[in-house]
């Protein structure tokens, strides 16, 4: 019926355990909550409704029940370069991205959506969000960006794809459409944007040039600090240690290259 794939099978089973894997395991300093209940507040959001009418709202219980505090300096937002993300933020031991917080967690590579005229999940399709944007998945990362966004604080860290074909910063884009209007001014010290191209990919965009300038320009009106390093100049690679100043850039960029493409083995 709809063009998108169906809800992901075992998917109670999947956010239950995602739950208790992030409260036990991946981050126990959350404290305490309750993952039947959280999988209960997030089934209600969508369950029994037009998959088409389900707005970042009906996420509210969702979010009381798994919310946690970001650490300052942590926050990483990105666009179009989730699997070097999910590796270089390292579970929250480095960064923690939206996708390493527990609300986050919980539906990471997930799908879902039920139906008008049933309790049922949907398991055979799910709207896209070309067909209605008030979809149940969509609406949650909605809901979900909004938050992170306002409880960021400290150095905020931006991680962009210059690779990509419709330019680092895309605008219609949650970053650019829910996370930026949502940051708190006076919790933040300084936003550090990363422009990091795919291995051997092309070099579309970089800092000072096309969408990358646009967004520099935005948050500079807005008032903010903004620095911006291309990966040339090793962006992720020169936290992990120092770097010698006498050796120039390409050995920087290698330097990059081979912490990437590390990552990407994953
Ligand atoms: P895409 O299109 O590269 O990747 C979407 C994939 O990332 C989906 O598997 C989605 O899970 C998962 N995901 C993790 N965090 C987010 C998220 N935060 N989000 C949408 N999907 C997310 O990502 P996008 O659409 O460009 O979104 C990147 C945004 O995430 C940035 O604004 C960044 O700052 C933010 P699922 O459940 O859909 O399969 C917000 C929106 O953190």
């Amino acid at each position: 019926k709809w063009k998108g794939e169906g809800t992901t099978q075992n998917l109670e089973s999947i956010v239950i355990g995602r739950c208790y894997d992030y409260i036990r395991i991946v981050n126990p300093s959350v404290g305490e909550k309750n993952c039947s209940q959280i999988w209960e507040a997030f089934k209600n959001a969508f369950i029994n409704k037009d998959p088409c009418s389900i707005l970042p709202e009906d996420y509210e219980l969702f979010i009381n029940l798994t919310f946690h505090t970001i650490p300052p300096n942590k926050s990483l937002f990105w666009e179009n370069n989730q699997l070097l993300v999910n590796s270089f933020a390292d579970r929250g031991r480095r960064y923690m991205s939206l996708g390493d917080t527990l609300f986050g967690f919980v539906g990471d590579f997930l799908n879902w959506c039920g139906q008008a005229d049933s309790p049922g999940l949907d398991y055979e399709s799910c709207p896209t969000t070309t067909e209605c944007e008030n979809n149940a998945v969509e609406s949650f990362w909605r809901m979900l960006s909004i938050i992170y966004a306002k409880h960021s604080s400290g150095v905020i860290h931006v991680l962009l794809n210059g690779s990509a074909a419709g330019g680092a910063y895309p605008q219609p884009g949650f970053f650019a459409d829910y996370e930026i209007p949502n940051l708190q001014k006076d919790k933040i010290s300084q936003i550090v944007i990363w422009v990091v191209d795919d291995i051997e990919g092309p070099d579309i965009d970089s800092c000072g040039a096309h969408s990358v300038k646009t967004l520099e320009t935005r948050l500079t009106a807005l008032g903010y600090d903004v620095t911006c390093t291309d990966n040339d100049k090793s962006a992720p690679a020169a936290q992990r240690g120092p770097i010698s100043s006498d050796r120039g850039g390409s050995w920087n960029k290698l330097m990059f290259v081979s912490f990437a493409g590390f990552l990407f083995r994953f």
